[in-house]
């Protein structure tokens, strides 16, 4: 594990920052993605149906394109969630008080400013752990934080979840509440789901909070037109993982002969999101010696995005001793926010 200070032109500024920045590297960024040297592609590739893991959606590309859907009309995920934490955040921080804010895939914080305004404006100390997978983001959202929190102090971990949950470092305020917002929950299936709140479980002392952002279930159109946007940004984010495997795993996709597929499975109250060969083909991953043969029309699972109902997952968050203590919803009941207390270890 490496601790490293983050570069800045400006002395003054490098030397108040310093004392309040912190980034410990879990493990090297090529190896978060290559531990097991793209055998999980091979994977997917080789199985029917066709899959891939949907963390490759994530190269520089990827995490630019899912900034921009962010943005989009109609992804009404993040404006809506921020709203409510814009309503809620000062509840929050009464009801925590003093606490360290530990963020899971911070990115680029842009949400975490509205709990750092709360906690601020009440005169509680500011600790932010944030953690991600790339250290590059960990270290410009930290430093433009920085700049305009003068009493932050920043705690960073580069590394996956579950690698930088056990190895969180003792507390130094009375709390701690582990944020998981933008309904990346939905992106776990059940299984996965499962194993992760045993995680943030384990992570958390009897007493502390987990905050959780869940997209609710709601009629399919207007689930489906939030992953198929008029102006493609999602039919690109979902392309783009072709591109990405391209480059690590010298491969050939041709892109223009995929085509992006999202739809509502109601069954499973969640979108699905495919890539659909247009043609007969073949592609070679060099790198990993694989030569897939795709059918006309034959698709690829890029990702799930469940869709939760609120009562159930309160359930389940109550039989991990997560409790809910508040939940919050906007005025349409499009996505819910809700702040649980762990109330037993067993
Ligand atoms: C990151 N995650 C919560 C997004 C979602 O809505 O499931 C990823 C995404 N996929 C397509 N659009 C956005």
């Amino acid at each position: 594990m490496t601790v490293f200070k983050p570069a800045s032109s400006n002395p003054s500024f490098q030397n108040s920052i310093e004392d309040r920045l912190q980034i410990k590297r879990l493990l090297e960024p090529t190896l978060i993605i290559s531990t097991n040297a793209g055998s999980d592609v091979v994977k997917g590739l080789t199985q029917r149906p066709k899959t891939l893991p949907p963390r490759y959606f994530y190269d520089d590309r990827g995490s630019e394109l899912f900034e921009q859907i962010c943005e989009l009309p109609e992804y009404y995920l993040t404006r809506t969630e921020t709203k409510i934490l814009q309503s809620y955040a000062s509840e929050i921080a009464a009801i925590t008080g003093a606490c360290e804010i530990v963020e899971l895939g911070s990115g680029s914080s842009t949400k975490t400013r509205i709990l750092l305004d709360a906690y601020q404006k009440q005169g509680l100390p500011l600790h932010y752990l944030p953690i991600d997978v790339s250290a590059g983001m960990l270290e410009s959202s930290a430093l433009s934080l920085l700049a305009d929190y003068p009493s932050l102090q920043v705690y960073a971990l580069a590394g996956t979840y579950e690698l930088a949950l056990a190895e969180i470092e003792p507390k130094q305020l009375p709390n701690r509440m582990i944020c998981f917002i933008g309904s990346t929950l939905g992106n776990l299936n059940p299984q996965e789901c499962d194993v992760f709140l045993s995680q943030v479980k384990a992570a958390l002392q009897v007493g502390e909070y987990f905050l959780l952002g869940v997209d609710l279930q709601k009629p399919k159109h207007i689930l489906e037109a939030a992953y198929n946007d008029n102006q493609g940004v999602t039919a690109a984010f979902n392309l783009n993982m072709l591109e990405h495997l391209n480059w690590r795993y010298e491969g050939n996709f041709d892109t223009s002969q995929f085509a992006h597929w999202a739809f509502y499975n109601e069954l499973e109250h969640q979108i699905e999101m495919h890539l659909k060969s247009k043609r007969s083909q073949t592609v070679e991953l060099r790198t990993l010696k694989l030569n897939v043969h795709f059918e006309p029309g034959e698709t690829i699972h890029t990702e799930i995005s469940r869709k939760f109902d609120l009562n159930r997952i309160q359930q389940e968050l109550k039989t991990k001793g997560l409790v809910p203590q508040k939940v919050w919803t906007d005025e349409n009941q499009m996505f819910g926010l809700l702040l649980c207390q762990l109330q037993d270890k067993g």
